[in-house]
């Protein structure tokens, strides 16, 4: 825990960033953009912190209420965004929820917003439903990667929007 801590709070006037540190100590900065107020934006999209440690189902649900979905995960710089936010909100915790489920059927795996699945990171040996798991998070390991895991089980996640200030 000593090893990471989150910098700063860098609140220029009207900007709405913050800068958070990433694994390798890089600062990056997380603007509200044209996301609505404790969201922050990326690449089309905003994202929320969401402290409460729930099951995949329910942090979904939440996600839905506020208008958007668990994440979906496009590519390595889409990642690399949700585990430096993750990670620096939660002052140091790993594992978050992602949006992907194969709870409809083993082993066909599904974004809940719907998008394409067309960007995997697995660790090494990942997905393997040990005694039965359908849903993702990331961050996990030594690899720092995707695992499935079981649905009932409690993490803070991020939820994602369009970001419809850009329309
Ligand atoms: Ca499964
Ligand atoms: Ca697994």
């Amino acid at each position: 825990m000593a090893t990471f801590t989150m910098i700063s709070f860098l609140c220029v006037a009207g900007l709405s960033c913050i800068t958070l540190v990433s694994g390798t100590d890089v600062k990056l900065p997380f603007c509200q953009g044209t996301c609505p107020s404790g969201w922050y934006s990326n690449n089309g999209r905003c994202f929320k912190y969401v402290a409460d440690k729930t099951n995949w189902a329910n942090a979904e649900k939440k996600c839905q209420d506020m208008g958007g979905n668990l994440p979906s995960v496009h590519s390595e710089a889409e990642h690399n965004f949700l585990k430096t936010l993750f990670k620096g909100m939660s002052e140091g915790e790993d594992a978050f929820w992602l949006g992907m489920s194969d709870c409809h059927q083993e082993g066909l795996w599904f974004w809940s917003d719907g998008s394409k699945v067309d960007y995997l990171k697995w660790n090494t040996g990942e997905p393997n439903n040990l005694g039965d798991e359908d849903c993702l998070h990331t961050s996990f390991g030594s690899q720092k990667g995707w695992n499935d895991i079981a649905c009932k089980n409690s993490y803070a996640f991020i939820c994602s929007m369009v970001d419809s200030g850009l329309a």
